[in-house]
Order: C-alpha cells, then structure tokens, then sequence
C-alpha cells in the first residue's frame, strides 16, 4: 500500500519527508494541509495530532519524522536511511536537527519575516504560532541576533564533519542525518541562501537535495480519509485508556488505548468518527504519555 502523506510545500519537516521518500524512490499520496490551524481532515485522522508532517498507510498514522522514517525503513528497507557505518547513529544525529538547533534555523529562515511589516497572512501566522508554541513575534525578533549566531556555530561544527572531503555525514551514503541537517539549510534558504551562509555546506546540500522526492500523486484529504476507513490498522489488542500532548505546544492531546510501547516509541489505537479504528504511531522523543 502506498503511503500518504500530509504537509505543506513550505514545511521543513515535511521536507526531510519527502527526501526520504525520494530516497526510497516511492509512488505516495500528496495531500495539502493548511501551515495553520484549523486542520479538520487531519484532526480526524489523528484525532488531534495538528503538526506537520504526518504519514498515513492505510490506517496507521505515524505523527513525527522519528516515527514516519522508522515506518518508512520498516516497509521499505533498501535504500537504507541508516547506512554503515554510523548506522542507528544518523538516528541520533537526526534528533540533533530538532530542538535548539531547529530554532536556531527557524531565526534565519523566519527573521525576515518577523522584521518586516506584517500582512494579513503573516499575522495569522504570528497569531497561530503565539497560541499554540508560546512564539511571540516581538520576543522572537529580540532573539534574532543570538540566533542567527547559534545558526552560525552550528554549520561551522556540520564543515568540520565534512572536511575529510567525504560526500555524506556518515560517509558515502545519505542517511537520515544528512536529510534532518540538509533540511535545515533548505529551510534557513528562505532568509538567506546557503551559498551566503555556508560555501562549504553548499556542495553537501546539493547532493542531498538531488536526491528528490520520488513521485508524489496530489489527492484529496478526503481520499486519504477513505482510505484509512477502508483498512486495518496493522496493530491490534487492548490497553490501558492513554493521552499524548507534544512537549512545548498547547494542541489538542491525541486519545486512544495503549497498544504498543517499547525503546523507540508507542502506539495508540483510536476509534475515529470518520475513519473507523486507526493505529496512531509516535515515537518517545518530544511526547508526553499520560494516564486517563
Ligand atoms: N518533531 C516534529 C516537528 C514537527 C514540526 O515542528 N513541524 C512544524 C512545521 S515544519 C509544525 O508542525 N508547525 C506547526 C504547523 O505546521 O501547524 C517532527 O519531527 O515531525
């Protein structure tokens, strides 16, 4: 089965997605979903789970790019996102993208914007990200200068990883890491090019975007709806009744029973309105699991 996934051209997130599906080299369902919220489609397919991006396989719906490239490995093994010799470890490199350094990238990428007169559209934006992560356009532009700064030191620490000449973080290979770090320069683009902001880098950023994003098919959300409410989901059994909220966001907790919980993540398994019962996937990183 084909997967789907769901995102926005503008998504960073989104973006180390569909290099991932490139390097796979997949067929895979495009729906749209709007960069704010409200996002109905999605919410009923997650049943609250609003960030982007989120992959769906039939009824397994996998929210975060740690739980959608696990999946994607798991169905899809060759090409390898992890590669030898780092292996697991562009996993952990990756998860190093995220966080602090992921900020850092959003003050390059988004600096201009907050500087400059705001428009209807960026104000939704400002007013969406105030709401739902605590993002104050006006404490955000103070911060600017340190993280432009932080954004600096980090490319200088990615130029001393590649200055052996090798093609890849971990050698000849893209992994997982290079896709996460690669995106992150994609995104910063928007503010300042990566020729501007690294020379050095920009070499590596072009071999990693080559990679493409295999062959996406535009569909509908309601599609992708139909589909779920069409399939199983690849988990089944009982357990305790459960809550996940993401760390730092005030969006909707996502409700379901506790099917499956080991090192790498959980899974939740919810009775959806309009899709019937869906297996929702997250991995531990960034989720708070909490008893109902
Ligand atoms: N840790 C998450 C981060 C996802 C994330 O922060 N995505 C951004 C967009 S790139 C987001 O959800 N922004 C709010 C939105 O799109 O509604 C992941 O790896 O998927």
């Amino acid at each position: 089965m084909r997967p789907i996934l769901h995102h926005y051209a503008a998504s960073p997130w989104a973006e180390l997605v569909r290099l991932a599906l490139g390097l796979k080299g997949l067929d895979w369902g495009s729906v749209e979903v709007p960069a704010i919220c409200p996002k109905p489609e999605q919410e009923a397919l997650t049943g609250g789970y609003v960030r982007t991006p989120v992959l769906q396989i039939g009824a397994d719906v996998f929210c975060d790019t740690l739980a959608i490239l696990a999946a994607l490995e798991a169905r899809w093994p060759a090409p390898t996102l992890y590669p030898a010799p780092l292996g697991r470890g562009h996993r952990a490199l990756a998860i190093e993208a995220g966080g602090a350094t992921f900020l850092a990238a959003v003050g390059v990428a988004l600096g201009p914007m907050a500087e400059a007169d705001p428009t209807p559209e960026s104000a939704a934006f400002w007013a969406d990200r105030e709401r739902r992560f605590g993002l104050k356009r006006e404490a955000f532009r103070a911060m600017l200068p340190a993280l432009r700064q932080a954004f600096a030191a980090h490319l200088e620490r990615l130029e001393g990883m590649l200055a052996d000449g090798r093609p890849f973080l971990g050698g000849d290979a893209p992994g997982h890491g290079d896709l996460a770090h690669a995106m992150l320069l994609w995104f910063a683009a928007r503010g300042a090019p990566v020729e501007t902001v690294s020379p050095v880098l920009a070499p590596w950023v072009a071999r990693v975007l080559a990679i493409g994003h295999g062959r996406p098919q535009p569909m509908r959300g309601a599609e992708a709806l139909a589909e779920a409410r069409g399939s199983d989901p690849c988990v089944t059994g009982d357990g305790p009744v459960v809550r996940v909220r993401q760390d730092g966001s005030a969006d909707p907790p996502v409700e379901g029973r506790l099917v499956r919980e080991d090192e790498e993540g959980f899974t939740l398994l919810r009775d959806g309105a309009d899709v019937g019962p869906v297996a929702v996937h997250f991995p531990r990183e960034g989720q708070r699991l909490e008893r109902v």
